[in-house]
C-alpha cells in the first residue's frame, strides 16, 4: 500500500514537474529561437538597470581633467607658420586634410566637451558590455589614426573596451607598415592590427573586421576620429537594454586644415539621419512628437539611419544580419544598406547626444577605388544605391529613385539573390512600413517625386551646344558647353509638376539669368513647361521662354519667339555605354 501511494505521489510530483517544465521549455526555445532569428527585445533575462539621471557627477564622468597647454590643445585650430605651407599643401593632397598641422598636436590633446550640460549627470550600469572598436584604414596619415587610438584608450573606461581592432585596407604607404606594428605594442595587447591581403574597400573590411573582433559590442570608428568624454557608456547602454539597438554617437567636426575641434550642430538641436531619393544622406532636425518620446532632452532617440561611418551594435546581432552585403564595393550606401536592414527586420537605430566624437571631414577624396572599380562597368557608388534600393525598397520607392537617377536604371547591379533571402528568411516589413512608422519625416523635405516627362541632354537647336551646369554649385549661373553625352553636369530633368532638376540641384530663373538653385525643400514643383512641338521652354510665372544669347552664351528669359531657333531645345534620352 505504502509504495503504491508513495509511487502515486511520486507520480504525481513527477507529472506536476512535467507540467512546469514543459512550459518552460517552450519559453526558453521561444525566446531562443526567437534569438537567433530576429534577437527580439525579450532575450533579456535578467533584469537590467537602465541609466539614471544623478544631481552628482555621472559614475563614469571624469573627476578632474587635466588643464593642457600647447598646439592645437582644447581643440583650438593650429595655424602653421608660412614657410611651412608648402609641406603643408603636399599634404593636403596627398591624405585630404594637413599632416603637417596634425604632426604637431599632441596624440593625446584635450578637445572641448561639446556635450550638453546634461549628459555630466548619467549614472550607466556597472556591468555594461565589451566592445571591440573597429577601425579601418587605407592609406590614412600617421599621426590622425593614431590619435584615434589615443582618444580611445584615453577615454573609454577599460572594463568596456575589449580591444581597438586596427584593419588595414591594403595601405601602401610605408609609415602603415612595420613602424605600426612596433607602435601599438606599447598598449599591451589592448590594440590589435590586422590587413588585408587586397584592397577590399571600406564595406567589406569592417565586415571582417566585425568577423575577428573579440567584444561583445561592435564599435566602428573612422580612421581620423577623436572620442570626447565619456563617450562610450552612452553607447553601450541601449545596447545592453536591446540587442537590436544600433547607437550611433552625435558627430563633432575636426577642421581639415587647422584641426580646430568644434559641433556641427548648434546648442540643444538634435538632428535624425534621413536620405533625399536620390539616396544621398541628409539630416532633418528632430521633431517635437519624436523629442517628446523621452523624459530627458540629452536621452537617445530614434533615427532612420545615420551617416555611415561611426555607430555600435551587438556583434552577433551584426552577424545574423549578414553583416553587409557582400556585394556593395569599397564606399558609399552601406549605411542605407545596414539601417532598412535594421529597421525593416525588428531592430531599430537611436542617435546618443551624450555621446560626441569628432571627425575630419576632408576636402576631397584622396584615394581611389583601385581594381574594384574596373571590376564594374559604370559609377560604382551609384551601383551600390541600386542594390540596397532594389533589395529593400518596394516598386513605388524604386521609382522615386530611377527619376531622380535616371540612369541608375542603366546600370548592373549584380546578384541580389542572397540578399531577397535573407530578407525573406528573417520575415523583414515592407519599405511601406518604414516610410509610414520610421522615416515619415523625409517626406518633409523630400517629397514623392512625380515621374520624368523628359530628360536627358537639353540642346539648343540654333548653337547645337548644351546646357551645363558647368561644374559648378548652387547657386551660379547655368552656362552652355560642347554636348558631351553623360557628365551628370548636363542630364536634366523635367518632371510632372514643372520643377527642372540637375542632379539634386534645381533650375530657376531671375532677372540674372537662368541659375542652378537648391531645390525648396518640401517641394517638388516648378514654374517650367515645355513644349514638344515648339520646343521652348516656358516659365509659367514670368510668361517667357528660356533663350540662349547668341554672341555671349548667356541664358536668360525672352518673350517667347517660337520661330527664333535659340529659345528652342531638345531633350534627348542617351543610353549610357557601360
Ligand atoms: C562617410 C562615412 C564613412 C563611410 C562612407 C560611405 C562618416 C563620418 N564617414 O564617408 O565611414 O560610411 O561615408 O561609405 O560617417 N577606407 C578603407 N578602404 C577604402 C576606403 C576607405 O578602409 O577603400 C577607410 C578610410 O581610411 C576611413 C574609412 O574607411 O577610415 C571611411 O572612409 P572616408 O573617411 O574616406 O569616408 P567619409 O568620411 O568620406
Ligand atoms: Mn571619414
Amino acid at each position: 500500500m505504502r509504495i503504491v501511494q508513495l509511487r502515486k505521489s511520486r507520480l504525481f510530483k513527477l507529472v506536476a514537474a512535467a507540467l512546469c517544465i514543459i512550459p518552460l521549455i517552450y519559453i526558453v526555445f521561444l525566446q531562443s529561437s526567437h534569438e537567433d532569428i530576429k534577437f527580439s527585445a525579450f532575450s533579456s533575462k535578467k533584469v537590467k538597470t537602465k541609466p539614471q539621471l544623478v544631481s552628482e557627477l555621472g559614475n563614469f564622468d571624469p573627476r578632474n581633467v587635466a588643464d593642457r597647454t600647447g598646439a592645437g590643445e582644447g581643440g583650438r585650430p593650429h595655424i602653421l607658420r608660412d614657410d611651412q605651407q608648402n609641406d603643408a599643401s603636399q599634404t593636403l593632397t596627398e591624405f585630404g586634410m594637413n599632416m603637417v598641422c596634425s604632426d604637431e598636436i599632441s596624440l593625446s590633446r584635450s578637445i572641448p566637451d561639446t556635450r550638453l550640460a546634461e549628459c555630466k549627470h548619467w549614472n550607466y550600469p556597472e556591468d555594461l558590455p565589451k566592445a571591440s572598436v573597429i577601425i579601418v584604414f587605407h592609406n590614412e596619415g600617421w599621426s590622425t589614426l593614431l590619435r584615434t587610438v589615443h582618444s580611445v584608450i584615453n577615454r573609454s573606461p577599460p572594463q568596456f573596451l575589449e580591444e581597438v581592432l586596427l584593419v588595414d585596407d591594403y595601405s601602401n604607404k610605408d609609415h602603415l607598415k612595420g613602424r605600426l606594428e612596433q607602435y601599438i605594442t606599447r598598449f599591451d595587447g589592448k590594440v590589435r592590427l590586422i590587413r588585408n591581403k587586397e584592397r577590399e574597400g571600406l564595406i567589406r573590411t569592417r565586415s571582417y573586421g566585425a568577423k575577428e573582433a573579440r567584444g561583445e559590442v561592435i564599435l566602428f570608428l573612422d580612421a581620423h576620429c577623436e572620442v570626447n568624454v565619456n563617450w562610450l557608456p552612452p553607447l553601450l547602454a541601449p545596447i545592453y537594454r536591446d540587442k537590436t539597438i544600433m547607437t550611433v554617437p552625435v558627430i563633432d567636426g575636426i577642421d581639415f586644415k587647422t584641426f580646430e575641434y568644434r559641433p556641427v550642430y548648434q546648442g540643444g538641436h538634435h538632428y535624425r539621419g534621413i536620405f533625399e531619393w536620390g539616396m544621398l544622406y541628409k539630416e532633418n532636425e528632430l521633431s517635437q512628437k519624436e523629442a517628446k518620446k523621452r523624459e530627458h532632452n540629452s536621452e537617445p532617440y530614434k533615427s532612420p539611419t545615420h551617416a555611415g561611418g561611426l555607430f555600435a551594435m551587438n556583434r552577433d546581432y551584426f552577424l545574423s544580419l549578414g553583416a553587409y552585403d557582400p556585394g556593395l564595393l569599397v564606399w558609399g550606401g552601406e549605411n542605407f544598406e545596414l539601417s532598412f536592414k535594421i529597421w525593416q527586420c525588428g531592430g531599430s537605430i537611436e542617435w546618443v547626444p551624450c555621446s560626441r566624437v569628432g571627425h575630419v571631414y576632408r576636402g576631397f577624396m584622396p584615394y581611389n577605388f583601385g581594381k574594384l572599380s574596373q571590376k564594374k562597368k559604370g559609377p560604382l557608388v551609384t551601383i551600390n544605391y541600386k542594390r540596397v534600393i532594389e533589395t529593400w525598397f518596394d516598386d513605388k520607392f524604386k521609382e522615386y529613385f530611377y527619376t531622380r537617377e535616371p540612369l541608375a536604371r542603366f546600370l548592373d547591379k549584380g546578384d541580389i539573390s542572397e540578399q531577397l533571402a535573407l530578407k525573406e528568411r528573417l520575415g523583414c516589413k515592407s519599405f511601406e512600413w518604414f516610410m509610414d512608422n520610421v522615416a515619415y519625416d523625409v517626406y518633409d523635405k523630400f517629397p514623392a517625386l512625380p515621374p520624368n516627362l523628359h530628360w536627358g541632354e537639353l540642346r539648343n537647336v540654333a548653337s547645337q551646344n548644351c546646357m551645363d551646369t558647368l561644374g559648378h554649385g548652387p547657386p551660379s549661373l547655368m552656362g552652355m558647353s560642347h554636348c558631351h553625352g553623360f557628365g551628370n553636369n548636363q542630364l536634366i530633368r523635367l518632371n510632372a509638376k514643372g520643377q527642372l532638376g540637375v542632379g539634386e540641384r534645381c533650375i530657376e530663373a531671375d532677372t540674372q539669368g537662368i541659375k542652378l538653385v537648391f531645390c525648396r525643400l518640401g517641394t517638388v514643383d516648378g514654374p517650367w513647361e515645355y513644349d514638344e512641338t515648339s520646343r521652348t521652354l516656358f516659365h509659367r510665372v514670368h510668361k517667357k521662354c528660356v533663350a540662349l544669347h547668341p554672341q555671349t552664351s548667356h541664358l536668360s528669359l525672352m518673350p517667347c519667339d517660337t520661330v527664333n531657333t535659340y529659345q528652342q531645345w531638345t531633350f534627348k534620352e542617351l543610353q549610357p555605354k557601360y
